[in-house]
């Protein structure tokens, strides 16, 4: 069975943020706010425990990964080998590029220290004395902000050595990608930060057994570590009061496209698109959803008959698609599908890596019969065709990069079938683009 319950659903749960909770404050990047927010304090509590206890009290908060694919964050922790005489990272994926995605970046600008005392709770967990922040090479705003907040914590003793007299050592490093959408995935990632080309490596091993540098590491994502603070300090019971029983807690939704206030909102999960359109006002008026994406482009697109699919990694999950980043795209009536399904197969043959075939070649592919769809140039057989060439790539591409163009693709065809072939009886699209911002 899947469990899909919201415990508490009154507005005052649903709306009371915690990794947003004072974004709107005055200099909320602040060591001084952060403080003035019990900031740090889920830190002091951890190192009063051993680091094994962390890991398990983590693990029993039921936190799960919010970079896409939900695993369990204590048991990540727990992968790492201990005494075995290598050095042990943490290495923060802050290069959030998933088309639709957009609350690490937020948080980071707004809230740093979050993620850096949860950097430090982390690593005392796993005894690392080394951790890395991988961030997305174009924000240069959050780079500064995020060097300046690391700056304040070695000259406050949250980081450097014998942190809060605990004997906690640690060394933070924030380095800067070049932009480039393959780098997300966790071990493109090390290869990038290494210094080599990003490109996946085959796993396993996984990183908890040889990663950085072929030592353990845990790589995870800016909210889930950003979360932990939080949970050490209010406990892990208050986590679980939250979301259902596999996916307690809150969570960060980026809700965009032709919605009335697009932005970052803070709820349970398990909460519905149609709560979060009801709490944020809704489609832009006088328009209809048509179609959305629970966790960015790269799950399959759910329509209006999904609003009240609870969005949880199960609910989700049985309904079709995948919870993802939480990226909530939503799109109505005036967007042609084919179009937007075209603008996305864009995306990723532009960030394929090559490595690969299946995904290389068959990106590419997809683009050229996707635009002579949208162009009128298309026929019957190429509906078949891109049914096909997406089932080549899905499952057999070395990464998720793959799986993910398919997605648009398979998920497009079962809702919007008859969209694609009017575009071909019709000799062209028959939408009018300037109805629509949203690929203005
Ligand atoms: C040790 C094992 N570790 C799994 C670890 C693994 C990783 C984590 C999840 O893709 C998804 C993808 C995107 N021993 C382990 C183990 N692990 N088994 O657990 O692994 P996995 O393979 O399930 O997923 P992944 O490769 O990390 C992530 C989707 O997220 N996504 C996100 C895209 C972009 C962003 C962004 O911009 N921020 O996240 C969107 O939906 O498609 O399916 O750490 O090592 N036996
Ligand atoms: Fe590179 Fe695409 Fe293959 Fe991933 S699936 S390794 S991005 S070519």
């Amino acid at each position: 069975t899947v469990a899909t319950e919201i415990k508490d659903t009154s507005p005052e749960k649903l709306l009371a943020p915690v990794l947003s909770a004072f974004w709107d404050e005055e200099r909320s990047w602040t060591l001084d706010v952060y403080r003035r927010h019990e900031g740090y304090e889920g830190l002091r509590k951890a190192l009063a425990m051993s680091p094994d206890d962390v890991i398990a009290y983590v693990k029993d908060s039921g936190l799960r990964g919010r970079g896409g694919a939900g695993f369990p964050t204590g048991m990540k922790w727990q992968f790492i080998p201990q005494g075995d005489g290598k050095p042990h990272y943490l290495v923060v994926n802050a290069d959030e590029s998933e088309p639709g995605t957009c609350k690490d970046i937020p948080l980071l600008f707004a809230n740093p220290h979050s993620l850096i005392e949860g950097i430090v709770i982390a690593c005392y967990a796993i005894r690392s004395s080394h951790a890395f922040i991988y961030l997305r090479g174009e924000v240069v705003p959050v780079l500064r902000r995020l060097h300046e907040a690391v700056r304040e914590a070695y000259a406050a003793g949250y980081l450097g050595t014998d942190i809060l007299g605990s004997g906690l050592d640690l060394e933070l490093t924030v380095h800067a990608g070049a932009g480039a959408y393959i780098c997300g995935e966790e071990t493109a990632l090390l290869d990038s930060l290494e210094g080599r080309r990003g490109q996946p490596r085959l796993r396993p091993p996984f990183p908890a057994v040889a990663g950085l540098y072929a030592c353990p590491t845990v790589v995870n994502n800016v909210e889930s570590i950003a979360s932990v603070p939080a949970i050490m300090h209010r406990g892990k019971e208050w986590f679980r009061s939250m979301g259902s029983e596999k996916s307690p807690g809150f969570t960060l939704y980026s809700l965009s496209g032709h919605v009335a206030s697009p932005g970052q909102y803070e709820a349970p999960l398990g909460i519905t698109l149609r709560q979060l359109l009801e709490m944020s006002g809704g489609m832009r008026p006088g328009h209809r959803l048509k179609f959305w994406t629970p966790g960015g482009s790269s799950t399959p697109m759910f329509t209006d008959e999904h609003l009240d699919v609870p969005l949880d990694y199960e609910a989700v999950g049985a309904a079709g698609s995948m919870l993802g980043t939480k990226a909530l795209q939503c799109f109505d009536e005036t967007t042609c599908v084919v179009r937007a399904v075209t603008r996305w197969t864009e995306f990723y043959a532009h960030e394929s890596c090559g490595k690969c075939t299946p995904c290389r070649e068959g990106t590419y592919w997809l683009v050229q019969l996707l635009r002579d769809i949208e162009a009128g140039k298309g026929v019957m057989s190429d509906l078949d065709k891109l049914n096909d060439i997406a089932d080549n790539i899905n499952g057999k591409s070395f990464c998720a990069l793959g799986d993910g163009a398919a997605s648009p693709i398979f998920s497009s065809l079962k809702y919007f079938r008859e969209e694609y072939e009017e575009h071909i009886t019709g000799r062209g699209c028959p939408f009018d683009p300037a109805k629509s911002t949203a690929w203005a």
